[in-house]
C-alpha cells in the first residue's frame, strides 16, 4: 500500500471541449508591489463581477503563494475563504464585490523564471502561460480581460527604472531612500500580459510618427554598457510600426513602447503590452559579437513582439488550445515582415528548413498534436514548432488559396470584430469566410489533424506530345490519438517547364488537392514537360514525385522559381544520400554537376548560392528512413561532401578567394559573401587541400565580424587540425566576459562533427562557465548536444545518459527548461533496435524519478506512449 509521502498523483488533462466562460469577470485590477529580492509584499484589488446566473464561488488561481491576508468589500475575512489545492475559494453572495489580498514572493529563489525573478539585479516577470498565478490569487485565463493599475515601490539606488504597461502617470521620491511609480494601461488586457520590470537600466530612446501622426516614444532599456548594442534592434522596431501600418493597417495604439533585454528568460521574448521583454541574445548585437543570422533572428523577433500588439493583444486568445491563433498568425506576419527586408527567396528557405528541422519530426513522433490541440497536461509543453511554424504554414495557405486582396480583407474583418476580446481560431477561420465568400469547411482539417500529409505527384506525358496528366494522391498518417484522417485541402503550385527550353509551358497554375487522389490535365504542350510542383513550399508537406535526377538536374538549372531550384537540389542530393545509405556506395555524378552549375551560373546571387549548395542535414536525411542509423547516414553525407570538396576543389578557392571583403558591411549583398565564403570554407576543409587550416585559421584572425570568426571557427572546429584547440582557447579568451558570445563557444564545441564531442560535452558541463540555471547556457550546450545526431546517438548511449542527467538536474530548477530537453529522447522509435533500448530505458529512469514536474511528466509519458 502506498503511503502519502510515496503516492504518485498522475496530474489533470486539461481538455478543449471542457471549456467554460469564466464564472467571474474580473474588469478592474489594481496591483500594489513593495519590490525587494528577497521579500516582495503584493497586494492586489479586483473587483469581481458574477458572470451570468450561478452559485459558483470565485476561485482565485495561485501557485506557490499563500494569501497574508484576504478581504472582501473593505472587511478582513478570517474563515470566508479556503485553499483548494493552490487555489484561494471565496463563497460571495451578491454580483459585485471588491476582493483585496497580499503575498509575498522571494523573486530572488524563484529559478522556474515564471512570475516574478530576478536576473542579473534586475527584478522582471514572465506571465504567459499561467506565470501571474505565482504573483498574486487570480482567475488566470486569457479570456478574463482587466484595466490595470500598478504601483511599484522600490529602494531608488539599486533599482532607479520602475516600469510596467501602458502610461506612466505618476512617481515620485519616497522617505528611506525609496520611490515610486504608478502606471496605467488603457486597454483591457489577460493576466498574461501584464509585466512589471524595475532595475538599474539605461534606455536607448527613439520616437515613431504614427501613419495619423501621433508620436510614440519608443525605449530599448539595457544595461548602460550595452546601449551600443541595440541600435539594430531600435531600427527593427521602427521597420516592424511601419511595415504592418502598410501591409495590415495596424496603428500602435499606446504613447509609449518599451523594450527590456534580461539574460535569463525562458523563451526568445515576450509580448506584454507596452512593455516587451525580451531574452538579451534577440537584442543585443554589434558586428563584433553577433552573426549575420543574429542580426536577422533579431529583427524577426523584434517584429514578432511587436505585431502581437494587434495578433495577441488587442485581439486575444479564448483560451491556451486556440494558442496558434495569435502565434501562428504572428509567425506568418514576422516571415512576411522578414521576407520584405532582404531575398525573399533565401528567407523562405530558411523557413523551411526551420520547420523541417523541427516540426516534421514533432508531427512524425510521440508528440504530434493539432495546431489547435484537443488536450494538455502542462501548455507550457506546447509552445512548439507545430503549434508556431506550421501554424504559419497554415495562414500563408489561407493567404494563397484566398489571394492577396480576399486574406486583407479577412484579417481587416477579424481585426474589427474582435478587437477588444478573446478569440477563437473558428473566429478567424470564419472571419476570413465572411470576408471572401469562400467556404472554409475542408480546410478547418488544417486547425484538427496532426501530422504531415504525403502526397505522391506523377506526371505522365503523352508520347505524341501535347498533353500531359499529373496524378496526385495523399495520405495523412496517423497521430497519436488520431488513427485515420480525411484528406486535407493541399494547395500546390504547379508549372511545368519545357524539357528543351527551359522555359514554362504556360503560367504557374494553382491546384487544391482536396481528395485522397484527383488528376489534372494539361494540353496545348509545345515541348516535353518537366514538373515543378509545390512551388514555393506552397504546402507543408511530404512530397514524392517519379521526377529522375537527370530531371531533378535540370529544375535545378533552370526553374524561374528560386526555392524550386533549391528544392530540386536538395531532391537531387536527398535521393542520391538516400541510396548511399541504402546500398552503401554514393553516385555522386548528378550532384557534382549540379552544384558545379549553381556555383558558376552568373545569374544567382551569393546568399542564394550558399544555401544551395550545403547537404541536407543529417536529421532531415534521418526522418526520410524508417530506421535509422546515425553513423551509416553520417558516413555517407561526409562521402559526398567529400566528393563535392575535391571534384570542385579549385571553384571553391575561386569562391573563397572572390567573396572575401574588405570592410564588414551590413548589407543584403555582404551578408550572401560571408554566408557563400563560409560554405566554401567548410568544403576546402574536406577537399584534402593541405593549407585549409591555415585558410581558417588566418579567417578566425583577420575577422571583422563574428560570422566569419565563428564561420572559421566551426571549420576549425568539425575537422582534425592542431589549429582547432588554439582557435577555441583564443576565442574563450577573448570573449570570456561576454555571455552571449560564450553561449556560442560551447554550441560550437557540442555541434562539433568532429573527435570525441560526447567527451568533450561532458567535461564542458563542469567548466566554470556552465550553469543549468541559465536557459541561453544550458540551450547553448546540452539543447545544441542533443541536436547534434551523431554524437547524442553515440552507440555507447553516453550521450542519452548525459542529457537524461541534465533532465534530472534541471527539472528541480526550471521544469520548462528541463522539459524541453525529452524530445530527442522521445524519437526513439525511429532507431536501430540497440539504441531503441538504451534511449528507452533513459526515458524510463527519469519517469521513475520522484518528484517529477507535470511539465517532464507529460513529455517522457508521451514519449514512451
Ligand atoms: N508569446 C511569446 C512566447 C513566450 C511564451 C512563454 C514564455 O515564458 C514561459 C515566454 C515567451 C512569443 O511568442 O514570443
Ligand atoms: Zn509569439
Amino acid at each position: 500500500m502506498l503511503d502519502a509521502a510515496t503516492a504518485v498523483t498522475t496530474p489533470a488533462i486539461i481538455r478543449r471541449e471542457d471549456y467554460r466562460a469564466p464564472d467571474w469577470l474580473v474588469p478592474e485590477i489594481a496591483l500594489d508591489f513593495r519590490l525587494d529580492p528577497a521579500a516582495t509584499r503584493v497586494t492586489a484589488r479586483l473587483t469581481v463581477r458574477r458572470n451570468g446566473v450561478h452559485t459558483h464561488p470565485l476561485r482565485l488561481d495561485g501557485d506557490e503563494i499563500a494569501p497574508l491576508s484576504v478581504s472582501v468589500d473593505g472587511e478582513e475575512l478570517h474563515d470566508a475563504w479556503r485553499m483548494d489545492g493552490p487555489a484561494l475559494v471565496i463563497d460571495l453572495a451578491g454580483d459585485d464585490h471588491l476582493i483585496e489580498t497580499e503575498v509575498q514572493l522571494s523573486p530572488e529563489t524563484n529559478s522556474k523564471l515564471m512570475g516574478l525573478y530576478a536576473s542579473g539585479g534586475l527584478l522582471c516577470t514572465q506571465c504567459e502561460a499561467e506565470g501571474f498565478r505565482r504573483i498574486t490569487f487570480f482567475p488566470d485565463r486569457p479570456d478574463v480581460l482587466s484595466r490595470y493599475t500598478v504601483r511599484m515601490e522600490a529602494d531608488q539606488a539599486a533599482f532607479p527604472v520602475l516600469l510596467s504597461n501602458g502610461d506612466h502617470v505618476d512617481g515620485g521620491e519616497l522617505a528611506g531612500g525609496r520611490h515610486y511609480a504608478l502606471w496605467r494601461d488603457p486597454f483591457l488586457k489577460p493576466c498574461y500580459l501584464f509585466a512589471l520590470v524595475a532595475g538599474d537600466l539605461a534606455a536607448n530612446r527613439d520616437s515613431f510618427t504614427t501613419m495619423s501622426g501621433r508620436n510614440i516614444d519608443l525605449g530599448i532599456w539595457v544595461r548602460s554598457a550595452d546601449l551600443p548594442r541595440t541600435e539594430h534592434a531600435m531600427d527593427a522596431l521602427k521597420a516592424s510600426m511601419a511595415w504592418d501600418e502598410r501591409t495590415y493597417g495596424r496603428e500602435y495604439d499606446l504613447a509609449v513602447f518599451n523594450i527590456v533585454a534580461v539574460d535569463d528568460f525562458n523563451f526568445g521574448a515576450m509580448e506584454n503590452k507596452g512593455l516587451n521583454i525580451f531574452n538579451s541574445r534577440y537584442i543585443l548585437a554589434d558586428p563584433e559579437t553577433a552573426t549575420d543570422g543574429d542580426y536577422d533572428a533579431i529583427a524577426g523577433v523584434v517584429a514578432h513582439e511587436y505585431f502581437h500588439n494587434w495578433s495577441g493583444n488587442r485581439v486575444t486568445c479564448r483560451d491556451w488550445f486556440q494558442l496558434s491563433l495569435k502565434e501562428g498568425f504572428t509567425v506568418f506576419r514576422d516571415q512576411q515582415f522578414s521576407a520584405d527586408q532582404g531575398s525573399a527567396a533565401v528567407k523562405r528557405i530558411e523557413d523551411v528548413r526551420a520547420l523541417r528541422a523541427a516540426q516534421f519530426p514533432e508531427d512524425a513522433g510521440p508528440l504530434a498534436h493539432p495546431i489547435r490541440p484537443e488536450s494538455y497536461i502542462e501548455i507550457t509543453n506546447f509552445y512548439t514548432a507545430t503549434i508556431y511554424n506550421k501554424g504559419a504554414e497554415i495562414i500563408r495557405m489561407l493567404k494563397l488559396i484566398l489571394g492577396e486582396e480576399a486574406f486583407r480583407a479577412g484579417t481587416d474583418l477579424y481585426f474589427e470584430r474582435h478587437d477588444g476580446q478573446a478569440a477563437t481560431c473558428e473566429d478567424f477561420v470564419t472571419a476570413m469566410e465572411d470576408a471572401s465568400g469562400a467556404d472554409l469547411t475542408h480546410f478547418r482539417r488544417w486547425y484538427a489533424q496532426a501530422g504531415t500529409p504525403r502526397v505522391k505527384a506523377s506526371l505522365i506525358a503523352e508520347p505524341t506530345g501535347g498533353r500531359a496528366r499529373l496524378t496526385l494522391s495523399q495520405t495523412v498518417p496517423p497521430t497519436p490519438g488520431q488513427d485515420t484522417k480525411q484528406p486535407m485541402p493541399i494547395p500546390l503550385r504547379v508549372a511545368l517547364l519545357g524539357a528543351q527550353s527551359g522555359k514554362p509551358l504556360g503560367p504557374e497554375r494553382l491546384i487544391v488537392l482536396d481528395e485522397a487522389e484527383s488528376e489534372v490535365l494539361f494540353d496545348g504542350l509545345s515541348e516535353a514537360p518537366v514538373l515543378s510542383i509545390n512551388r514555393g513550399f506552397s504546402a507543408p508537406i511530404c512530397l514524392e514525385t517519379d521526377r529522375s535526377a537527370a530531371d531533378l538536374a535540370f529544375l535545378s538549372a533552370h526553374d524561374p522559381d528560386p526555392f524550386a531550384r533549391y528544392e530540386a537540389m536538395q531532391q537531387l542530393m536527398l535521393d542520391t544520400l538516400l541510396a548511399g545509405v541504402r546500398t552503401g556506395t554514393v553516385e555522386s555524378e548528378s550532384v557534382v554537376k549540379a552544384v558545379r552549375n549553381t556555383l558558376t551560373d552568373p545569374g544567382l546571387d551569393a546568399a542564394f548560392v550558399g544555401e544551395a549548395v550545403l547537404l541536407p542535414s543529417e536529421a532531415f536525411i534521418a526522418e526520410q528512413l524508417d530506421e535509422i542509423d546515425p553513423d551509416a547516414i553520417a558516413e555517407v553525407r561526409e562521402s559526398l561532401r567529400r566528393t563535392l570538396g575535391t571534384e570542385l576543389a579549385d571553384l571553391w578557392q575561386e569562391i573563397y578567394a572572390r567573396n572575401r571583403a574588405n570592410r564588414y558591411e551590413y548589407t543584403p549583398s555582404a551578408k550572401g559573401s560571408r554566408r557563400l565564403r563560409s560554405v566554401a570554407l567548410g568544403y576546402i576543409a574536406v577537399s584534402g587541400d593541405e593549407d585549409w587550416a591555415s585558410l581558417a585559421l588566418t579567417q578566425y584572425r583577420d575577422a571583422d565580424n563574428m560570422t566569419d570568426t565563428i564561420g572559421a571557427l566551426g571549420v576549425l572546429t568539425n575537422n582534425a587540425a592542431p589549429e582547432r584547440e588554439q582557435a577555441l582557447a583564443d576565442f574563450y579568451e577573448r570573449y570570456r566576459a561576454d555571455p552571449l558570445v560564450i553561449d556560442k563557444w560551447f554550441t560550437t564545441q557540442a555541434l562539433a562533427s568532429h573527435g570525441d564531442t560526447v567527451g568533450t560535452v561532458e567535461a564542458l558541463a563542469t567548466h566554470p562557465d556552465f550553469t543549468i540555471a541559465n536557459p541561453n547556457r544550458l540551450r547553448s550546450l546540452v539543447g545544441a548536444f542533443a541536436v547534434n545526431q551523431r554524437a547524442f546517438h553515440d552507440p555507447s548511449g553516453r550521450g542519452y545518459r548525459f542529457v537524461a542527467d541534465m533532465v534530472l538536474a534541471v527539472d528541480k530548477l526550471n521544469p520548462q527548461a528541463a522539459a524541453r530537453l525529452i524530445p530527442s529522447l522521445g524519437r526513439w522509435r525511429k532507431f536501430e533496435p540497440k539504441r531503441q533500448a538504451l534511449m528507452q530505458a533513459e526515458l524510463r529512469r527519469i519517469l521513475d524519478a520522484p518528484g517529477l514536474s507535470k511539465d517532464v511528466f507529460e513529455q517522457v509519458s508521451k514519449s514512451l506512449g
